[in-house]
């Protein structure tokens, strides 16, 4: 049986498609994955069509966070207009808004594809297409029904499924009215991977620790539970084997949504076995209250570069009792102090524009976050309210938002205000001249404005990228063969760094195009039909 996964993301970061394909393939049937970026079009492009007749799939995938909800729509109806093949979708927004994505889908995944496609092609082989498959994780729409079956336990095992590869070679792309084979084409591919292709995305554990309130997680643990699944060092490693062989991969990228819940047992070994057999810097990700110090002096010693470690406020209260975080300021404090010691890229991330913040507990976080260990970088994403999570929740029943709200603004879209600016730029300024301007509204006057504004745009293009490239520099220990690499590698990123963000680049490109078609093409936003439920 052959199987077509397509991605509508924007980037070609699709990690748990290659999963499913890789799955998929490994059980004897075929797959390939199509990458349609942002395809929100009223037809469906010749290309596009002829692709899909040449392949004949006996099922097409569709994969989709929730920002990408009108457009796995757009193409589910576009697809059936022209094929009788079943459509299943899965992702995120299909795990936290199952009832909404089973309207537009023949079937819907309520948890992990590898197995549940696999399951579904057996059925397909074995009993046809017209028998309902009692099949777990999966919703069937059959005569305007809808059957829900239970979840399928979490896959324990993680080391049974095969490996994620950098660039598969059935991964395709849809660029100027042509469809690519990336493998064959991959400039194309690192055209729309992030960092220009530089990075490989690795995922050594399922689940997060943590719960917070804004969280999508929130959702997933009703699904996945709460025990984080971690692979072996020996599975992470071989994986990587193979992905060093391209040499464009210059960093490891692990999305771990905490690198540190490995114990320091996990951690010494894969340091040891990463620094024999794969040796190139690394990305990961902590929760402040996880950080460690023998953890990061093994990390690196073995090629850690960056740390992404989530803030969102420096405001305790915030933290606690919006959030539903219980990471106290002062641990922030605490593992920055580490990180700096250690070297790595500080790079930590904010959350803004929250409806529940008052000014003072925004002046309290520009206040904590000025005394933070210097230098470090931060990024500012605007409070999205996604489906599912607790803190939707509570705006929804304060009515102070619409539920599409996260279709209509971007994480990366944030309001420029005066203390948004004057965090933004926290990092850079001399503590006096923040505790000059940091002040409530009443009291500011033109000079405090015009002086936030002006150092704002002066040193988001110079002094920021300056200090980035800085801190890249010392994290690689001025190893003047891996700057130079990563800086002409990574120049889209690097330099994007100097004029706009790479990433919120192609999502505000989307968002424009959605509220166009928002605008010209008015039926497809219209509310979900009615079905009934078994
Ligand atoms: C890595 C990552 C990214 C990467 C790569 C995304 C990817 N598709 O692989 C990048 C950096 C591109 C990214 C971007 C964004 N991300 Co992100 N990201 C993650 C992260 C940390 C891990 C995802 C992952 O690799 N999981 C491992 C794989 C194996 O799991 P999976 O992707 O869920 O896939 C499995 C199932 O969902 C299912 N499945 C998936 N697709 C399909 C399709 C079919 C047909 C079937 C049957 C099954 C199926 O099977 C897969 C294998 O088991 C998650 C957090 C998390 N823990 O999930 C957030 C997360 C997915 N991201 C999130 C968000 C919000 C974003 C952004 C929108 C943020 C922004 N900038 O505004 C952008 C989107 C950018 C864009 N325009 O495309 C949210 C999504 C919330 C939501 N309700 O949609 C999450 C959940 C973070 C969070 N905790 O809230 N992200």
């Amino acid at each position: 049986m052959k199987c077509l996964l397509i991605s509508l993301q924007a980037n070609a970061y699709v990690a748990g498609l290659k999963y499913i394909a890789a799955q998929v393939r490994a059980r004897g049937h075929d797959a390939k994955i199509l990458l349609l970026p942002g395809y929100l079009e009223p037809e469906l492009h010749p290309a596009i069509e002829d692709f899909i007749r040449d392949y004949d799939p006996d099922l097409t995938g569709i994969s989709l966070m929730s920002i990408e909800f009108y457009s796995a729509k757009n193409l589910s109806y576009l697809l059936r207009e022209k094929f009788q093949t079943p459509i299943i979708w899965g992702g995120v927004h299909a795990i936290v808004k199952p009832e909404e994505c089973i309207k537009y889908a023949d079937y819907i995944c309520y948890g992990e594809g590898e197995n549940t496609v696999v399951s579904l092609l057996d059925h397909f082989r074995d009993k046809g297409k017209d028998l309902v498959p009692a099949l777990p994780n999966i919703w069937i729409r059959h005569n305007e029904t809808v059957i829900k079956q239970d979840a399928a336990p979490p896959i324990a095992e993680l080391d049974h499924l095969p490996y994620q590869e950098y660039l598969p070679q059935y991964y395709y792309g849809f660029h100027n009215n042509k469809i690519y084979n990336f493998a064959s084409a991959p400039r194309l591919f690192r055209k729309y991977a992030l960092y220009g292709g530089t990075c490989h995305m690795m995922i050594t554990t399922r689940g997060c620790p943590f719960n917070c309130g804004y969280c999508a997680n929130a959702s997933l643990v009703s699904v996945y539970g709460r025990k984080v699944r971690e692979r072996s060092v020996e599975n992470c490693i071989e994986e990587l084997k193979e992905v060093r062989k391209d040499d464009f991969v210059l960093y490891i990228n692990f999305q771990d949504d905490c690198f540190f819940v490995h114990n320091k047992e996990w951690i010494k070994r894969f340091c040891e076995e990463y620094k024999k057999h794969i040796n190139l810097p690394f990305i990961v990700r902590a929760i402040p209250t996880m950080l460690d110090k023998e953890k990061l002096s093994l990390l690196k010693d073995a090629g850690l570069s960056i740390v992404v470690m989530g803030v969102q406020s420096g405001s305790d209260h915030v933290n606690f009792n919006i959030y539903d975080r219980k990471v106290p300021f002062a641990t922030v404090k605490n593992a920055a102090v580490l990180i700096s010691e250690f070297k790595a890229v500080p790079y930590y991330e904010m959350i803004v524009d929250n409806p529940y913040e008052t000014e003072e507990n925004m002046m309290e976080t520009i206040s904590a976050m000025s005394r933070l260990t210097r230098p470090y970088t931060i990024s500012l994403a605007h409070l999205t309210f996604f489906p599912g999570t607790p803190l939707t929740q509570k705006a929804l029943d304060d009515k102070i938002i619409n539920p599409e709200a996260y279709l209509n603004r971007y994480m990366v879209d944030i309001d420029y205000t005066y203390l948004n600016k004057l965090l933004y730029i926290t990092p850079y300024i001399p503590k006096s001249f923040i505790n000059l301007l940091n002040r409530p509204s009443k009291s500011r006057n033109l000079t405090h404005s015009l002086l936030t504004h002006v150092l704002f745009f002066i040193i988001k293009r110079t002094v920021e990228p300056a200090v980035y490239m800085f801190l890249i520099a010392r994290s690689l220990n001025y190893n003047m063969n891996q700057v130079i690499r990563t800086f002409s590698g990574y120049w889209r990123s690097a330099l994007s760094k100097l004029l706009f963000n790479y990433l919120s680049k192609s999502d505000l490109q989307y968002s424009k195009k959605l509220t166009y078609f928002r605008k010209h093409r008015p039926s497809l936003f219209e509310s979900d039909p009615h079905i009934t439920e078994k």
